[in-house]
């Protein structure tokens, strides 16, 4: 019987938080100015706020469809609006980034300066509540998040170009999950830290410091249903996972919320995998606001990320809302994915 952990308020207390660790760990970053600390800071206090409404949705009237869908073609939920109104809302007001995309709008927003043009240097792309077709059912959904540095003049409107921009241009990215535990993760390319957030008091601590992908694993995160529409190498590797030769214990593990499967995978090893199908050619996942955050945080942890032969970070985006195929997890894993995927 494992010894439940005591939640020791103590301990919290001489935890550090995250705003002395952004403080702390500010000079590593060397477009610094104190911009991105605001930035991160916003979007920790966006995320308090969301998880609030998520944690009370099975009791307010928020649940279920507001009728409209985004541009995905996916019913929006109340609650995906009411995190894509919030993480915007934040980001604005503070006047810390001069532009914004989301999932849950059809094209990206210039941040206009409220007194004169805008000086600063972000754009932050999001997915602002990721598997959302779990609200209803009580499973944890996530925040997906990714910074860049605009490359159009400051001072200007943004344009498309500051977005589409490759994965290993990021200079932070990272997630909030709504799980029994919220919590955030996110890396400034000098490894990964996991804040969680004592509701008591709406403060994170440092809990989990220097995250690691295990260099292997055994759980393979897929949804099965779809094996039929999966090309040959991707079916093989599967059954490879499901042999029970050289007793390999693999196990399969599918929250259908990329979030709450990646974090998983991230602290006990796996793969996460949504390949391309006969109805997502391309897969499901989009590169620009899911795939490439987390395949920065999942580099940065030491793990793998790739579209089954590329490298995600080195993809050069041509669309905002594009979709990639994804293998993302424990380094040997995603190698031996790629193995059978070269073979087929
Ligand atoms: P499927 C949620 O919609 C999401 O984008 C990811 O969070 C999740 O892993 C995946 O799609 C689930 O998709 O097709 O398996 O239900």
């Amino acid at each position: 019987m494992h010894k439940i952990q005591e939640h020791n308020i103590f301990m919290e207390s001489t935890n550090q938080t995250l705003g002395e660790f952004i403080i702390e760990n500010q000079e590593e970053f060397q477009y610094s100015s104190g911009e991105l600390s605001r930035l991160i800071n916003s979007i920790r206090l966006a995320a308090k706020v969301v998880n609030h409404e998520v944690n009370k949705a099975g009791l307010v009237d928020i649940l279920g469809s507001i009728g409209s869908d985004n541009i995905q073609g996916e019913e929006q939920q109340k609650l995906d609006v009411f995190a894509n109104d919030t993480f915007i809302r934040t980001l604005t007001n503070r006047e810390i980034v001069c532009g914004i995309a989301s999932e849950e709008e059809d094209s990206f927003i210039n941040i206009k300066g409220l007194k004169k043009e805008n000086e600063n240097k972000y754009v932050v792309l999001i997915d602002p509540l990721d598997g959302s077709s779990n609200i209803d059912v009580n499973v944890s959904v996530g925040t997906i998040f990714s910074i860049y540095r605009r490359v159009t003049p400051i001072g200007t409107p943004v344009k498309e170009e500051d977005f589409l921009q490759p994965g290993n241009k990021q200079v932070a990215a990272g997630y909030i999950v709504y799980g029994t535990s919220t919590m955030l993760v996110y890396t400034t390319g000098h490894g990964v830290n996991g804040f969680t957030l004592n509701p008591a008091i709406g403060t994170y601590y440092l809990s989990h410091p220097n995250m690691k992908f295990p260099e292997d694993g055994y759980i393979y995160s897929v949804n099965q249903g779809n094996f039929s529409q999966f090309n040959e190498g991707v079916k093989k590797y599967i059954q490879y996972c499901q042999a029970d030769e050289d007793n390999r214990p693999y196990t399969a593990r599918y929250i259908g919320s990329l979030v709450s499967d990646f974090h998983r995978n991230m602290i006990k090893g796996g793969i996460y995998m949504y390949p391309s199908t006969k109805s997502n050619p391309n897969g499901k996942l989009r590169l620009l606001y899911e795939c490439n955050p987390m395949a920065f945080i999942a580099e940065q942890a030491g793990g793998k990320a790739s579209d089954g032969k590329t490298r995600i970070l080195d993809i050069d985006p041509t669309e905002l809302h594009q979709r990639v195929p994804f293998f993302c997890g424990s380094k040997k894993m995603v190698d031996k994915a790629e193995e059978f995927l070269k073979e087929e």
